[in-house]
């Protein structure tokens, strides 16, 4: 536990969160990290702790080569558009990194590589043949997420490194059975190929005591004692891949993914020191004995945290892991996060953009359940809490507090605090230290509603509003009283609402961005006596009814979406067969062959090539959607069979006279050819 108690520890933290793959919008689920995590780093600030907060975006690895394949964008690309999104995202959001790098950069390639070698010259590395999965149809090694199959742990369906569906056990490559091609979903076939290993087993002990003394939650230690006792085996730390960082000596194979990613902790803390201008001063984390090292991770990533990364380490001779705190995976409306089924809730189309408040969310996500649980999000839950918790018992005390000190003294009355209050202050930041020592923040949220219940019943036991027309002494004395409360919980809840505490400040007087400042003990210091009153709006509001549902409908939509297409996809397959038509009809088709003379793309229209085809009788323009298929230079002189009785239309703008009879051919999926009839003179009749 950091036994912080309010008092300044000597060593510095540094906090980090699991680093989201450049690959894709932020959603919800990412917020189970980042957001604990940001209130967390505010806390320790409200502690004395000097405490640094770093991450960035992971920009190697299958998930963001297969984002790549699906958006046609390299894989630089692909991770550039996605860093840009990601880095953007936190701020609305309130979460402030010291520093947002991400694994592509100088710094990571270069520690990443110090750390590698540092490992072969330890001895922890070695060399070995394995089978792994090689697909022939699309003629190369589909390691990780390019490859699905069965887990041989639990049987689940699962990736090739991952068991996602199942037991979220970690696969070695080439322990996946029954392997298909992600892509195309042929089976793929083993090969033989030189890969390089971690020597884990030889850590076995290390880990399992490591596990033992490690701080943070019970979550992740316990499952990774689990993982200890049936054994480690080694681990492949190398993949037959294009991108990623060479492995040192073999330029044919990249490192694994999450050898450089958790690295990119180290190496944005690197760049921090850079960027203030202390550039040694990263290794007061890193450096072995210093400063206390403390992972926000996600409950899926626990392996990677507990057992390789702290090997990795200890191999190349850095600072342990102090605490590695697990958070629990998040749920939408009762089902299992799943973008496929819809059952998604993306961060700036869904919430943002809707103009709700960051700080609802924020609280929401901290403060509902327990670390270690898992979070089902709803929308009815959303509101609820911020419908009764932050505005019916939080903001109506602060509010009507301040409303009535502006509106009968203008400034902060004189008055003494009451001893019962600061009893409670006392006890209220014991509580709070106490579960920032847990990592529980819903233990934190739930004592700053205490306190604003405590506000509450005071306030209306004191009845001031009766008081102000016999008593204005006593008045002020209950409103000195109120404000002390309502100082004392903007303080508190900063780390979950940082912007509406910042207007809770200025309205008792303060400079608004001061707040950040504030110690958890200030929160026992009175305003002061005669500081000036503004009049006071109220800084939280409900969510509205109709917003709720439309938000509800959102969900809804997207699953009934996602859903229909699903179905459609097996409709196009499964295609009715059209009504018949008589053979009359048939033989009003006049099919000729026509020799393509030339073939040119369409201007600034991606799928369309225009051609001008002999069909013997006359050439016609004839437009088709084939550019994606052809070069122009691959049609041009090719002779293929037409439809030339079709009325004209107008494709792309062009008035098009014709069409070219296209069919799939079996071998190459999804790859249309027209039927060619080569040798057979322009004009010749099909049938
Ligand atoms: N990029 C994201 C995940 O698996 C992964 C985390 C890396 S942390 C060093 O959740
Ligand atoms: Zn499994």
């Amino acid at each position: 536990m950091i036994k912080l108690n309010n008092y300044p520890t000597k060593d510095p933290v540094l906090v980090t969160c699991g680093l989201p793959y450049a690959s894709g919008q932020m959603h919800i689920g990412h917020l189970r990290t980042y957001v604990p995590a940001d209130v967390f780093v505010r806390l320790l600030k409200k502690m004395r702790v000097d405490v640094t907060f770093v991450c960035g975006s992971d920009t190697h690895g299958t998930p963001v080569l297969v984002k790549a394949e699906e958006e046609g964008l390299t894989p630089k690309e692909t991770y550039q558009k996605y860093h840009k999104i990601l880095a953007d995202t936190f701020p609305k959001l309130n979460i402030f990194f010291d520093n947002y790098a991400h694994t592509d950069t100088d710094e990571n390639k270069h520690r990443t590589l110090q750390i590698v070698q540092t490992l072969i010259d330890n001895g922890h590395i070695y060399a070995k043949e394995i089978e792994t999965p090689f697909c022939d149809t699309c003629g190369r090694s589909q390691p990780d997420r390019f490859v699905r199959g069965e887990c041989p742990y639990c049987g689940k369906d699962a990736r090739g490194d991952e068991c996602d569906q199942g037991c979220g056990r970690y696969l070695e490559p080439g322990l996946i059975l029954n392997p298909r091609c992600a892509v195309c979903d042929n089976p793929t076939r083993p090969i033989t190929r030189k890969h390089q290993f971690l020597k884990l087993s030889a850590f076995e002990d290390f880990i399992g005591d490591f596990l033992k003394n490690v701080d943070g939650t019970k979550n992740a230690r316990n499952f990774a004692l689990g993982w200890v006792k049936e054994g480690l085996r080694d681990w492949c730390i190398t993949r037959d891949l294009d991108w990623g960082i060479k492995f040192p000596g073999d330029d044919s194979l990249v490192l694994y993914v999450w050898v450089d990613a958790p690295i990119g902790y180290m190496s944005s803390t690197e760049q921090w020191a850079k960027k203030i201008g202390k550039p040694k001063e990263w290794e007061k984390f890193w450096k072995p004995g210093n400063g206390r090292l403390v992972h926000y991770i996600g409950l899926d990533i626990v392996q990677h945290h507990c057992i390789f990364w702290p090997a990795m380490l200890k191999g190349s001779d850095y600072n342990l892991p102090f605490a590695i705190v697990a958070s629990g995976m998040v749920k939408i409306e009762g089902h299992n996060f799943s973008r496929g089924r819809g059952y998604v809730v993306w961060v700036q189309e869904d919430y943002l953009d809707r103009g709700l408040d960051p700080d609802y969310l924020r609280y929401y996500i901290a403060s509902y359940t327990s670390q270690t649980k898992d979070l089902d999000f709803s929308w009815d839950a959303f509101a609820d809490k911020v419908n009764n918790e932050l505005v019916a018992t939080l903001g109506n005390f602060l509010y009507r507090g301040i409303h009535f000190t502006h509106k009968h003294f203008g400034e902060v009355p004189k008055g003494t605090l009451d001893s019962k209050l600061k009893k409670e202050l006392e006890k209220a930041i014991e509580t709070i230290t106490n579960a920032v020592n847990e990592y529980e923040l819903k233990k934190v949220a739930d004592e700053v509603l205490r306190i604003a219940a405590v506000g509450n019943e005071y306030f209306q036991s004191q009845q001031p509003w009766k008081l102000v027309k016999e008593d204005m002494e006593k008045t002020g004395e209950v409103l000195f009283n109120a404000l002390a409360l309502a100082k004392a919980l903007a303080i508190f809840i900063e780390p979950f609402l940082p912007s509406a505490a910042e207007e809770i400040w200025a309205q008792l007087g303060n400079e608004a961005a001061t707040i950040h400042e504030s110690l958890l003990d200030d929160a026992l210091t009175p305003p002061v006596v005669g500081t000036k009153i503004i009049k006071p709006k109220p800084v939280i509001s409900k969510i509205d009814e109709d917003l709720l549902a439309e938000l509800k409908e959102i969900i809804s939509n997207r699953v009934a979406a996602a859903s229909a297409a699903q179905s459609s996809e097996v409709e196009i397959k499964l295609a009715p067969i059209k009504e018949t038509i008589s053979f009359d009809d048939f033989q009003k088709i006049d099919l000729r062959a026509g020799k393509i003379l030339t073939c040119e793309k369409v201007p600034k229209k991606d799928r369309l090539l225009l051609l001008e085809v002999d069909i013997g009788t006359e050439t016609r323009t004839i437009v088709t959607g084939l550019a994606d298929q052809y070069k122009p230079e691959e049609l041009t002189g090719m002779t293929a069979l037409f439809l030339v009785n079709l009325e004209t239309k107008k494709i792309g703008g062009i008035e098009s006279h014709g069409m070219v009879i296209a069919i799939e051919k079996g071998d190459e999926p999804g790859r249309w050819l027209p039927v060619t009839v080569d040798g057979v003179p322009p004009g010749s009749k099909a049938a």
